[in-house]
């Protein structure tokens, strides 16, 4: 049986093909348009799986926003250009005329990483450091997606009541100062204007404001982590997304979170799936539905 598989991100849209050994073939990855129709969203959808899908059997995708019943509704529709609502599911099997499954990005992605983790290892958290900050939970050896697809949206959890105003309505949220996103708007002077990567590429070389920036990020992301503990007990939390896997990031983050009490804290890992954790997880959790 072979899945395709596809990742709506924030910045941008993965698509490939999965095996049952779960192995992935033909990746591919185009951006996620900005707009708020979602024509704009449909039209990239297929030109990202259309030499895909004649070759599967099914559909899996893991995407940003809250998804219920096959609907991407946007928490935080900043991140997606001001889309807020989109009818995934109908769109993708319109498409490909296959049966199709959607679960939130951050959720999928803990999935799969819980499947990396040894046996003992039945509770769990993955946070994605990306264009906004995400995150799924293991309780029990169960994925936690909520009575309405929100578990895990530990981005939108308070990190600074002083802070910034977050697209989803709050103020202060994590995701608000810590993601892509938030680094990206509080950059100012020779920054404004440059994208996350664009910031970490001036911290390494040097640059006081980038340092600084992703040092804000990473104490917020300390803090994060140990409410977490704190919340759910979990035995590991593990990190994804192109900042949560930039270089020395991790290591900032793990720093931070040494300086909070010994009930606080937990092993920190790095995703081993790295930027397919997204794609693997819906195939795992497309293979448990039997779809
Ligand atoms: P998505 O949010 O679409 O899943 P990513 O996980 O790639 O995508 O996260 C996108 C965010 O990460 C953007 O803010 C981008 O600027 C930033 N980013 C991308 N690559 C890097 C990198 N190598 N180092 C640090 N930040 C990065
Ligand atoms: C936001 C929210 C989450 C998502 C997280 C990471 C939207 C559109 N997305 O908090 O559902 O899991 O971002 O998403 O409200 P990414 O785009 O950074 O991968
Ligand atoms: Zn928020």
């Amino acid at each position: 049986m072979i899945t395709l598989v596809i990742d709506i991100g924030g910045t941008k849209l993965a698509a490939a093909l999965a095996d049952s050994a779960l192995t992935l073939t033909q990746r591919r990855e185009m951006p996620t348009p900005a707009s708020k129709t979602p024509d704009a969203l449909q039209a990239a959808l297929a030109e990202l799986v259309a030499p895909l899908f004649p070759q599967a059997q099914r559909v899996a995708i893991a995407s940003t926003g809250i998804i219920r019943h096959g609907v991407l509704t946007a928490l935080n529709p900043d991140n997606l250009g001001g889309l807020s609502h989109f009818p995934l599911v109908d769109v993708i099997s319109r498409l490909t005329q296959l049966p199709c499954m959607a679960v939130n990005d951050a959720q999928a992605a803990a999935w799969a990483e819980y499947h990396a983790l040894s046996a003992d290892i039945t509770n769990m958290v993955f946070l994605t450091v990306s264009t906004g900050v995400g995150g799924g939970m293991v309780s029990n050896a169960k994925l936690l997606t909520g009575t309405e697809g929100l578990a895990g949206h530990f981005g939108h959890t308070l990190a600074d009541p002083l802070g910034p105003k977050c697209g989803c309505g709050r103020t202060g949220c994590v995701e608000a100062i810590a993601s892509g996103r938030g680094i990206a708007s509080a950059a100012h002077g020779d920054l404004a204007g440059c994208t996350a990567k664009q910031i970490f590429a001036h911290a390494a070389a040097g640059h006081r404001q980038a340092a600084e920036l992703i040092l804000r990020s990473a104490s917020v992301l300390a803090r994060l982590v140990a409410d977490i503990k704190v919340a759910t007990d979990c035995q590991c939390v593990v990190m994804g997304g192109s900042m949560g896997l930039a270089d020395g990031y991790l290591a900032q983050v793990r720093t931070f979170l040494d300086e909070e009490p010994q009930v606080c804290r937990v092993p920190l890992f790095r995703a081993k799936y790295q930027h397919d954790a997204g794609l693997r997880g819906a195939a795992l959790l497309a293979q448990d539905m039997t779809l």
